[in-house]
């Protein structure tokens, strides 16, 4: 079986754009490869938090997984900094990263500007990202098109300490779907969906209520056409509805735009709110149970253990090839 590593950061709301892209596809691949599935709150450190927010956002990402889905009898579900493994892998692997590689990353570029003070966290971040894949021999990783760049730079680092040590880590490959993995914000369709946008319009978490979701989807911005049509160039906030409105009904784009034919948006957005509010409902309702049920810590418990045990494998042989065990 194949092995799977990814990791969603415990920060703001898990929005629609995180469950289409990495989430829901982690439930897809769980009974046909071994899984690691992480909830990366090292990374969130990347920005300020607040301790007892980041504690809660934790917990509620972790119940999140199991609400959707995920069984932690067939993958390892576990926090980020339960596994010290990952920290001190990212040390080794910084020093063989190179300041223009990091300089190079977008989300770097993205997420610093603007701002009076950026930590280094967060540009040496994506080599925390490439020992959380390559601690675990990962094969695939899912996750949405905004972290292709980082997954590049995680085989370059991959390939460079192979060469270079002989050995240590398998070379991991994206596995970002070509439909869906690009959700755009519903109040800016030209830009992703974000879960740190400052509008709460731009996005749908899945914590929202039905009154949310509607008042949302109904506000989206379109064009000025009339006409429901498939077209993410010119028709970017209709072409971003249907795509949203197949992944959550099964229905292909081809089969909407031919039923919703001549109908106008209006009826596009309100078929939309039923279908969003009819698929989030029953997760909201588990998430709620799961995290009364305090099922949660023994999940983590476990998931942490399992994790540790493979991670200390692969960080032993590095340190091995590096002289560091003496
Ligand atoms: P931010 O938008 O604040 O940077 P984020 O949602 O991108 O946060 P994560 O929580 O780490 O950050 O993302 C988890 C997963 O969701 C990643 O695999 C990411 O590629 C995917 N993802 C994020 N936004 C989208 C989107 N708009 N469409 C599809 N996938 C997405
Ligand atoms: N960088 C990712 C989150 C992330 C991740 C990972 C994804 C951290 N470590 C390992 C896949 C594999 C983000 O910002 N979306």
């Amino acid at each position: 079986m194949k092995r799977v590593f990814s990791g969603v950061q415990p920060t703001g709301d898990v929005t629609i754009g995180n469950y289409l892209g990495a989430i829901k596809r982690f439930v897809e691949l769980q009974d046909t490869t071994e899984a690691f599935f992480s909830i990366v709150n090292m990374h969130a450190w990347t920005i300020p938090q607040e301790p007892d927010v980041l504690k809660q956002k934790t917990l509620s990402l972790a119940a999140l997984y199991l609400a959707v889905g995920l069984d932690p009898d067939k993958t390892t579900i576990f926090v980020q900094s339960d596994v010290p493994e990952h920290s001190e892998l990212a040390w080794y692997l910084q020093c063989m990263t190179y300041i223009g590689e990091l300089g190079r990353m977008t989300q770097f570029k993205e997420k610093g500007e603007g701002k009076e003070t950026v930590s280094v966290g967060l540009y040496t971040y994506p080599a925390l990202m490439a020992a959380d894949i390559l601690l675990y021999q990962t094969e695939l990783v899912p996750v949405g098109d905004d972290q292709k760049q980082h997954l590049e730079l995680t085989r370059d680092l991959a390939e460079r300490f192979n060469k270079r040590f002989g050995e240590a880590f398998k070379v991991p490959e994206p596995l970002i779907s070509e439909f869906g993995a690009r959700i755009m914000g519903l109040d800016d369709p030209t830009k992703k969906m974000s879960k740190s946008a400052p509008s709460p319009y731009n996005r749908i978490t899945l914590a929202d209520t039905p009154d949310e979701i509607r008042s949302k989807i109904m506000k989206s911005v379109t064009d000025t056409e009339n006409e429901i049509r498939y077209d993410p160039e010119r028709k970017p906030g209709i072409s971003n509805l249907l795509t949203i409105f197949s992944l959550f009904s099964g229905e292909t784009v081809d089969q909407l735009v031919a039923r919703l034919q001549g109908k106008g948006y209006g009826t596009l957005k309100k078929e939309l709110v039923e279908v969003v509010v009819g698929h989030l409902q029953p997760i909201q309702e588990r998430h709620r149970q799961i995290l009364e049920s305090g099922e949660l810590a023994s999940v983590l418990r476990q998931g942490g253990e399992r994790a540790r045990q493979e991670a200390a494998k692969t960080l032993q042989a590095v340190k091995e090839k590096m002289g560091l065990m003496v």
